[in-house]
């Protein structure tokens, strides 16, 4: 059986940098269920999906992580359907694995099959997102990036590296998703220092290029007086610049273009100028989960918040680093 969290030890959320997580080798999925008496942790593990260069990376992240801990990973890609999640969790019950962990797609509506877990006596890990349960006995830790303070950072630019009137569109991520949620309250939080800085238009891209040119396309289509994107990520954020060209605007000129991920696409557009800054949110957490997951099935206590490090990019600062990015 697992160890509840106490609050006190709960709340220390421990800071781990990720640049030392990274796996390096190639990772499996599949493999026996847990509770046969093999000595291996069987984890099941169910991934949002495959909708950006963000998500691709975590992905290897997590098999690769997997492999080289020796744990059997049952994996699960839900297409970015809640449903799927929740039937992958129940079928990880059924199957009797020593460990569930998932990124929830969106924040809401995982009580029910959290609780199912728990009375199976599977502990389980939140990964990347988190869930707005008020019962955080549900879940033994949640490992991922402090997405308001993204937002935070992306605001903060915006406010230092402009003057006079903003007019600001917004790229959001999946609706009702935490990263979409938070980035969203943080950016808003930190512009509210100008008030000549305005958000005139807001849309959902879903996360994607596809999605992200899309919106963009109506938004160019309904205004000319666009000085800014923000988008919630990098993939959307190419989708935008693809629009923008196909205005017969310069993207990173004309309009300035503010993204989260900093994934290899993302951080060459950057050095290109095409992006004029990059909020890093690090998809390597495969290592930090896979030691938690250890921790966790053997009835070690875990801190009930790990926030993982990141920090932002400019073109310049791309320039010097994109050769070594991983992702
Ligand atoms: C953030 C992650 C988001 C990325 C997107 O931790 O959940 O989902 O920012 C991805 O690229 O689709």
């Amino acid at each position: 059986m697992f160890k509840k969290i106490t609050k006190a030890a709960g709340a220390l959320a421990l800071l781990a940098t990720l640049a030392a997580c990274g796996g390096s080798d190639s990772g499996s999925d599949g493999g026996s269920g847990g509770g046969n008496g093999d000595s291996a942790i069987t984890m099941g593990f169910s991934q949002v999906g495959a909708e950006s260069g963000w998500r691709t990376a975590n992905t290897k992240s997590i098999q690769e992580a997997a492999e080289a801990a020796g744990i059997n990973l049952q994996f699960s890609d839900a297409q970015q359907k809640q449903e799927n999640q929740i039937k992958a969790i129940r079928s990880f019950i059924q199957q009797k694995v020593d460990v569930i962990a998932f990124s929830p797609v969106v924040e809401t509506g995982w009580d029910a099959v959290l609780l199912e877990a728990k009375r199976a006596g599977i502990p389980v890990i939140l990964t990347d997102r988190a869930v707005d349960s008020e019962d955080t006995s549900l879940y033994e830790t949640f490992l991922g990036s402090d997405f308001v303070e993204e937002g935070r950072k992306a605001g903060q630019w915006l406010v230092d590296n402009t003057e006079g009137p903003v007019n600001v569109v917004e790229l959001q991520g999946t609706t009702g998703a935490a990263p979409a949620i938070d980035r969203k309250e943080g950016f808003e939080e930190i512009i509210a220092q100008r008030p000549d800085i305005e958000i005139v238009a807001s849309q959902s891209g879903d996360f994607t290029r596809a999605g992200g040119k899309q919106v963009m396309e109506a938004f160019l289509n309904s205004t000319d007086d666009i000085d800014v994107v923000y988008a919630h990520n990098d993939d959307m954020g190419l989708g935008a610049i693809e629009a923008i060209k196909a205005a017969g605007l310069q993207p990173g000129t004309d309009i300035k273009i503010i993204t989260v991920d900093a994934v290899k696409d993302g951080m060459t557009a950057l050095a290109n100028g095409e992006i004029n800054f990059i909020v890093e949110c690090n998809p390597l957490l495969g290592e930090q989960l896979m030691d938690l997951a250890k921790k966790v099935v053997a009835g070690e206590e875990v801190p009930e918040r790990v926030v993982t490090e990141e920090t932002t990019f400019t073109p310049e600062q791309a320039k010097a680093v994109l050769d070594e990015r991983q992702y």
